[in-house]
C-alpha cells in the first residue's frame, strides 16, 4: 500500500493562512482569472502590455540638507539613469516650520532637504525641467505651502501647472494612524487634503493628488490584510469627501495612486499587490465610478527599510533585491530600492547607488519585463490573491460597522492595532520564531555616514531665509496671509489662497503660522503602551525567563518596580521602536512612561522627573541625536542614568557616551539583553553618593 505523501505543514504569514501545496482545486470559483493585464478589474495591471511597452519608473526617495545639496544629487541620480524624483523633505519642513525656527533647529537638513520658501523649492530643481521629469514629494502635514513653493517654482521654469506630471502624497489620515507628520487636528487637516485634490484636478489635471499609504502601516507593524485595508479604509473616506463635494468620482479617482510596502513575505507580497487591484477596482465601482481609469489602481512600491538589520548590514542587499522582486512581479508602476546601511545612518551616496542599480539589473538584465503578470494562474498566488481581497473587504466592513475610519482614528483603535502588532513581531523574533539572518554576528561592518554640519547649515539657512524677507514687499504678503487666515475661517480653496501667500513671498511657517491663527497645533496625549509583546512571547523561554527574573530581583530589593521614562525628542515621530520596546519592558516588570511627540529637551527632563523615572532612554531614528540629548543631558536630575537607542551611528555613540550617556542599543538590540542592561543601570541610581557616605 502507497502512504499518503506528508501534508506538510501549514504556516500563517503576515495575516494571510499559507497551505503547504496548492492544488488545481485551489482556482475553482475563482472569478477575476479571465480577465487581461489592462482590463477590468486590473487585477493582472493596469496597462495590457505592462512592462513589455514601458517599465516601472525607478524612483529613488532623496533628500538631505540644503536644497542645493540635494539638487546636484538629483542631478547626479538623473544623469546616472534615475527616471523620476522623489523628495525626502526634513522634519521641521513636514511640520510646517520655517529653517530658521529655533524650536526646530536640531532637526534642519538632517532626515530630508529644508525647503522653506519658493527660492528653496526653485534652487532644488535648479536645471531640471518640470515639465519633462515627474517629481514625487512626499508631503502631508504642511502640504499647502510645500505644494505651493513647488508649482511657483514651476511657473518660474516657465512651467504652467496643467504641464506638470507628478504626485503629492497628501495622505494626511496616515499621519494620524502611524506616521505622526502632521501638523492640524484631523478635521481641518482633511479639509486641506481636499482643497488639494480640487485645486490640482481644475489646473493640474496631469498631477497625482494623493498617494494614498499602505506602506506606513507596514513599517508601524501592520500584516499585509491591515496594510491594504487600512489604506483603502482611508481612500474611502477621501472619495467620500470629494463626493459630499459635489464631485463626480469618474472625475478624480484617476488621479489618486496608492503607496505600498514590500517586506520579506515574498508570495503574500506578490499576492497583496494584485489584490489591491481588485479590491479598489471593486471600492470605487461600489461607490458610482464607472470609467475604466478611475478603477484602475497604480502604484508606487517601497521596499520595508523595517525589514533591514544592522549588523551584518550587507546582507540588506539581497533583502532588499528580494523585497524589489515581489514589487514588480506583483505590477508596481514605480519603485523606490532601499539602501543596504539604512540601519545605521541615512543613505550614503554609494549605498544610494546601489539601491538604484538594483532595479537597473532587474529591468535590463534579468528578463523581468519580459511578460506581464507572470504568476497569473499560479495555484498558490491566485488562491492567496483571492484570499487576501476578501479578508481585506471583510476588513473595510469591519472598519465602517465600527463607526467608519475617522472615528477609529480619533479615538487611537487604528494606532493601538498596529502596535500590537509590531510588539507581536517583535516578540516572535525575539523567541527565535522569526529568523533574521545575521543578526547574531557583532556589528563589525565600517561605514562612514554622509559628513553633516550643523553649524554652517544653520548659518547658510538663516542667510538664505533673511534674504528672502529682506526682498518681500512687507505690506503685500502679510495682506495675502491676513487672506490665508481668513479663508480657513470663511471657506475658500486653500491651495488657491496659499499660492497669493506664496507669491507675495511668505514662507512655509509663515503660511502655517497663518492658519494656525485659525486652527491650533494638534498635540496628541502620550500613547499608551501596547500590550502585544506579553502576549506573544512564550512564558517559558530561557532568555526571557532570565531578563524578567533581572526585573523581578530588583522589584523584590526595592519594594517596586523599576520606572524607566522612554522619550521622544524634536520633530522626530518614528515611535515604533519606542513604542515596542515599551510594550517589552512593561512585559518584563518594568514601569513605563512614553513622553508625548514633539517635546523639547527642556519638556523631556519635565517630564521624566514628573514620572519619578530611575533611568530615562531617548529613541532617535531621524540624525538629531547629538544636539538634542546634548540639550536633555544636564537637564535631567544628577546621577540618573540616561540610554539612547535607535540609528545612531558608531561615531556619534561614542562621542553621546563620552557626554555620560550610559548606554546606546542599536536597531536590532535584543531585548533579552536590553531588560537585564537597564536594571544593573536602575541599581547604579539606588547606590549612595560620595557625599551621602560622607554624610
Ligand atoms: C505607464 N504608462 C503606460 C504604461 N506604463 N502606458 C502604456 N503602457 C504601459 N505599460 C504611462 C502612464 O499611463 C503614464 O501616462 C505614464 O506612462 C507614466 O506612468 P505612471 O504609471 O504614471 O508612472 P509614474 O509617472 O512613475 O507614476 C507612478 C505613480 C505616481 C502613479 C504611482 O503616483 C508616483 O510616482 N508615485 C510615487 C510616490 C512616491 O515616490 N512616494 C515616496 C514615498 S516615501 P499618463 O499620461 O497616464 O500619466 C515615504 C517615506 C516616508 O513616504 O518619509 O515616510
Ligand atoms: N533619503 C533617502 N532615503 C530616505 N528614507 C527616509 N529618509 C530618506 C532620505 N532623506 C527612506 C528609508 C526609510 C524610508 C522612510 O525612506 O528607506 O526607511
Amino acid at each position: 500500500m502507497i502512504k499518503p505523501a506528508r501534508p506538510g505543514r501549514p504556516r500563517r504569514r503576515a495575516g494571510l493562512d499559507l497551505k503547504p501545496v496548492y492544488t488545481p482545486a485551489d482556482l475553482a470559483g475563482l472569478p477575476h482569472l479571465r480577465a487581461l493585464p489592462g482590463e477590468p478589474p486590473f487585477l493582472r495591471g493596469p496597462h495590457p502590455g505592462m512592462y513589455t511597452e514601458r517599465p516601472w519608473t525607478i524612483r529613488q526617495y532623496a533628500g538631505f540638507s540644503a536644497a542645493e545639496d540635494s539638487n546636484a544629487f538629483f542631478r547626479r541620480a538623473l544623469a546616472e539613469g534615475g527616471q523620476g524624483l522623489s523628495v525626502a523633505f526634513d522634519l521641521p519642513t513636514h511640520r510646517g516650520h520655517d529653517a530658521d525656527d529655533p524650536r526646530v533647529a536640531a532637526d534642519v537638513g538632517r532626515a530630508g532637504v529644508s525647503v522653506s520658501c519658493v527660492d528653496d523649492m526653485a534652487r532644488l530643481f535648479d536645471g531640471i525641467a518640470l515639465d519633462r521629469v515627474s517629481v514625487s514629494m512626499t508631503m502631508s502635514g504642511a502640504v499647502l505651502p510645500v505644494l505651493a513653493a513647488f508649482i511657483l517654482a514651476a511657473e518660474r521654469q516657465g512651467v504652467a501647472p496643467a504641464a506638470l506630471a507628478g504626485t503629492i502624497q497628501n495622505d494626511i489620515l496616515k499621519e494620524f494612524q502611524a506616521r505622526n507628520a502632521y501638523v492640524f487636528a484631523p478635521a481641518p487637516s482633511l479639509r486641506i487634503a481636499l482643497d488639494v485634490v480640487e485645486w490640482l484636478q481644475a489646473h493640474a489635471p496631469r498631477f497625482n493628488a494623493m498617494s494614498i499609504s499602505g506602506y506606513h502601516f507596514q513599517e508601524a507593524g501592520a500584516d499585509a490584510v491591515t496594510e491594504l485595508a487600512l489604506a483603502f479604509a482611508n481612500a474611502r473616506e477621501y472619495l467620500r469627501g470629494l463626493k459630499a463635494r459635489g464631485h463626480a468620482v469618474d472625475d478624480f479617482c484617476g488621479r489618486l495612486s496608492f503607496f505600498f510596502g514590500v517586506g520579506m513575505d515574498f508570495y503574500v507580497e506578490v499576492a497583496k499587490l494584485r489584490a489591491a487591484r481588485l479590491v479598489w477596482a471593486r471600492l470605487v465601482e461600489a461607490e458610482g465610478g464607472r470609467d475604466p481609469k478611475a478603477r484602475a489602481l497604480r502604484m508606487h512600491c517601497q521596499t520595508s527599510g523595517w525589514s533591514l538589520a544592522a549588523s551584518t548590514p550587507r546582507n540588506n542587499l539581497a533583502r532588499t533585491t528580494i523585497e524589489a522582486m515581489a514589487a514588480v512581479f506583483g505590477g508596481t508602476q514605480s519603485l523606490h530600492t532601499n539602501a543596504w546601511d539604512e540601519a545605521l545612518s541615512l543613505p550614503t551616496d554609494e549605498a544610494a547607488r546601489l539601491a538604484r542599480d538594483t532595479q537597473h539589473i532587474l529591468q535590463r538584465e534579468s528578463g523581468l519585463c519580459d511578460i506581464a503578470d507572470p504568476w497569473a494562474g499560479s495555484y498558490a498566488i491566485e488562491r492567496l490573491t483571492a484570499d487576501l481581497a476578501a479578508s481585506v473587504e471583510a476588513e473595510l466592513a469591519a472598519i465602517e460597522a465600527g463607526g467608519g475610519v475617522l472615528a477609529m482614528t480619533l479615538d487611537g483603535r487604528i494606532a493601538a492595532r498596529i502596535r500590537a502588532s509590531a510588539a507581536a513581531v517583535q516578540a516572535e523574533i525575539d523567541s527565535g520564531r522569526r529568523v533574521i539572518v545575521g543578526s547574531e554576528a557583532p556589528a563589525t561592518t565600517r561605514h562612514a555616514p554622509r559628513p553633516f554640519d550643523a553649524t554652517a547649515l544653520a548659518r547658510r539657512r538663516a542667510r538664505d531665509l533673511a534674504r528672502v524677507r529682506l526682498a518681500r514687499d512687507p505690506g503685500a504678503y502679510a495682506r495675502a496671509l491676513a487672506a490665508l487666515t481668513a479663508a480657513a475661517r470663511d471657506g475658500g480653496n486653500l491651495l488657491a489662497a496659499t499660492l497669493d501667500a506664496m507669491r507675495a513671498g511668505a514662507t512655509v511657517g509663515e503660511c502655517t503660522a497663518a492658519l494656525e491663527a485659525c486652527w491650533p497645533r494638534h498635540q496628541p496625549p502620550a500613547p499608551p503602551v501596547p500590550r502585544g509583546y506579553a502576549d506573544t512571547r512564550p512564558a517559558d523561554d530561557a532568555g526571557w525567563q532570565a531578563a524578567r527574573a533581572s526585573v523581578a530581583d530588583w522589584r523584590r530589593a526595592h519594594g517596586r518596580a523599576p520606572r524607566i521614562a522612554l522619550l521622544k525628542l524634536g520633530q522626530d515621530g518614528h515611535d515604533r521602536g519606542l513604542l515596542v520596546l515599551a510594550s517589552a519592558l512593561t512585559a518584563a516588570g518594568f514601569e513605563v512612561a512614553c513622553g508625548p511627540l514633539f517635546t523639547s529637551p527642556a519638556e523631556a527632563a519635565g517630564f521624566v522627573r514628573a514620572q519619578g523615572a530611575d533611568l530615562a532612554g531617548v529613541s532617535s531614528l531621524a540624525g538629531a541625536h547629538e544636539a538634542l540629548i546634548g540639550e536633555l543631558l544636564p537637564l535631567l536630575p544628577a546621577r540618573l542614568p540616561l540610554v539612547a537607542g535607535g540609528v545612531i551611528p558608531e561615531a556619534d555613540a561614542a562621542r553621546l557616551r563620552a557626554r555620560g550617556v550610559a548606554r546606546v542599543f542599536g536597531p536590532g538590540s535584543a531585548i533579552d539583553a536590553i531588560v537585564p542592561a537597564l536594571v544593573e543601570l536602575c541599581g547604579a541610581m539606588a547606590l549612595p553618593t560620595p557625599a551621602e557616605r560622607r554624610g
